[in-house]
């Protein structure tokens, strides 16, 4: 079997039969391995790293705070790059401490604010590794914290019974003298050459890939990458099936998202990968069938920035989630935790909201499906997987005294508000479902309406 044949049935449960005898890859049919990925609808994305120090300000100049602070190394000083030499920054490393730091503590903090799974960036651009890795020095046991932060993680979220994965910045990595720098002409001479760049994916990015998914086995890696790679040289199409293929030899269940390259490099070729990954903040219009997720910020910047107040409200979040969720998608919500290891106040409190809010109307939200039924102007819907039921979002409910799911022909058994089980008059209509809207007992942003069929 060609080793594109061997990605291709790996994403995909139809692949099963030329799979060939092998009992042990065997998928269920019925359960595709991005079924969980999908019922989870909301994760939280994590950007900790030497970074979280400075948080976005090196020696009194404070990076303009529409921009990202994991960014710093590169953009202190702009338009000079690098702006902060290698070896300067690296002084990061000795006052890495974050002694404030509790993985059960963040761990439940997802939980509690209805997250389904856990996404951290176990190496971004800067090239510094979260875990002890044996395949590169550059990485936390070089720190006065010593401690190994994404095997505490993962301890903690089997212990919550939380999925996990990795975010890995596979093109970029300043950290390594064969990584890719970013893309712009003021840095056309730094770049490595092919030859470099080779050592680096043979002797720093492969291993590290293949000693997260053998030793720390989570269920899915988000690589980085956006539009400007479709003008790089260096991670070529056969460089993008070596990753996956390396990660699927080792577990074939294992997701991996789009941002690895294809859907800018490769557009054509997302079916080798298991789900799609929207641009920063990208929140796309419309439905999408295969599985897909944005990942977004709760203000601007990734990595913790101290100068960053842009912070958007819980209810606006909330939104997103339950747009992405009404068009197939999930939500993956960023907190930059601060350098001592402890997550802003900020983000804190709109986690909490955020998961009193799913905790009596998470049933409209976890398990649903993409309803294909267009978008009504009240709102938005999702359906059961079993179809029986639908969930209206119905935004500023306070504006309207009934609704209309149009050309859904259906007889509905029974309509009532998720929040506090109020009963709503329901009837077929026009070719319809026609619900009367109550005067009282609704939430004046959203109101979530169950309706059985
Ligand atoms: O990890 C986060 C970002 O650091 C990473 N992806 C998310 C999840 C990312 N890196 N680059 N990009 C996304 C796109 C490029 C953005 C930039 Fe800029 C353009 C960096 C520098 C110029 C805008 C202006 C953002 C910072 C300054």
């Amino acid at each position: 079997m060609k080793r594109r044949d061997f990605i291709k049935t790996t994403s995909l449960a139809s692949g099963m039969m030329l799979m060939g005898g092998l009992d042990t890859f065997a998928l269920d049919s019925s359960s595709p391995i991005t079924s969980w990925f999908e019922d989870s609808r909301f994760g939280m994305f994590i950007h900790f790293g030497l970074y979280s120090i400075p948080a976005g300000e090196w020696k009194g100049k404070i990076m303009p705070r529409n921009w990202y602070a994991e960014w710093i190394r590169m953009q202190h000083n702009w338009p000079n790059n690098p702006g902060i030499a290698k070896k300067e920054y690296d002084e990061l490393i000795k006052q890495f401490n974050p002694t404030n730091f509790d993985a059960r503590q963040w761990i439940s903090e997802a939980k509690d604010a209805g997250m389904k799974y856990f996404l951290i960036t176990s190496k971004h651009h800067d090239g510094f590794a979260l875990w002890h890795s044996k395949a590169d020095d550059y990485n936390i046991s070089k720190t006065p914290f010593e401690r190994d932060m994404l095997r505490e993680l993962v301890d903690a979220c089997n212990e919550f019974d939380m999925k996990y994965g990795f975010y890995y910045s596979h093109w970029l990595d300043w950290g390594h003298k064969g990584g890719a720098l970013p893309p712009w002409d003021q840095l056309k001479d730094k770049q490595p050459s092919q030859k470099e760049f080779d050592k680096y994916w043979n002797q720093k990015c492969l291993p590290q890939v293949r000693e997260l998914a053998s030793e720390y086995k989570p269920s899915f890696f988000w690589f980085d990458s956006w539009s400007e790679i479709a003008d790089q040289p260096y991670v070529t199409e056969a460089k993008i099936d070596e990753l996956i293929s390396t990660v699927k030899r080792i577990d074939k269940s294992c997701l991996i998202n789009s941002r690895i390259g294809t859907k800018w490099l490769h557009s054509k070729k997302d079916s080798v990968v298991d789900y799609l990954s929207m641009g920063d903040n990208e929140f796309p219009k419309k439905a999408i069938s295969k599985p897909w997720e944005t990942s977004g910020t709760m203000n601007h910047s990734w990595g913790f920035h101290k100068h960053d107040f842009h912070w958007k409200s819980s209810a606006d979040m909330l939104r997103l989630l339950i747009d992405n969720a009404s068009r197939g998608g999930n939500f993956q919500l960023n907190i930059g935790p601060m350098g001592d290891g402890q997550f802003p106040t900020a983000s804190i409190k709109r986690l909490r909201e955020i998961g009193a809010w799913l905790d009596v109307n998470g049933e409209a939200i976890y398990n649903t499906r993409r309803a294909e039924i267009r978008e009504p102007k009240w709102g938005r819907i999702t359906q059961s997987k079993d179809g029986n039921t639908l969930y209206l979002f119905v935004y500023n409910p306070l504006e309207y005294d009934e609704i209309f799911v149009p050309r859904f022909r259906r007889e509905p058994q029974s309509a009532t508000i998720l929040e506090n089980g109020q009963t709503l008059v329901a009837r077929a209509f026009n070719r319809g479902t026609y619900i009367e809207m109550p005067d009282y007992g609704v939430d004046q942003n959203i109101t979530v309406i169950k309706v059985k069929y």
